[in-house]
């Protein structure tokens, strides 16, 4: 009986646990498509770090992040993507969503109103 009763509660926790072990790796099977993939922005340039390869932009919201408008820090891939570039400037930008930053790997001047 005792048995009996302990495979029961196996077989619920089977149950139970399938479904939100399932969520997890679907989730991260959608995180790495966004990772890999390659996402435009358009923003304004907040200030510039040529030694390091970074760029602060206040960018508009990216919909296919799921990001709304912010003021943030990107590495870029290339330092001479910032060469020419400074604060005020309006710029269109690529970006991927790579670890531990998100990465910019082209970066133009745009003209805006
Ligand atoms: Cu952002």
């Amino acid at each position: 009986m005792k048995n009996r009763i302990g495979i029961i509660a196996l077989l619920l926790a089977g149950a139970v646990s399938l479904p939100l072990a399932a969520q997890p790796m679907s989730d991260m099977a959608k995180q790495k498509k966004t990772e890999q993939a390659s996402h435009q922005g358009i923003g304004k340039v907040v200030s510039v770090d040529h030694a390091k390869s970074r760029i602060k932009l206040a960018h508009e919201p990216i919909k296919s992040l799921g990001w709304s408008a912010m003021s943030m820090d990107f590495s870029v891939t290339k330092a001479s993507l910032l060469d020419g570039l400074k604060e005020g400037d309006a710029v269109q930008f690529e970006l991927g969503k790579t670890k531990p930053d998100e990465l910019v790997w082209a970066i133009v001047k745009i003209k805006r109103n």
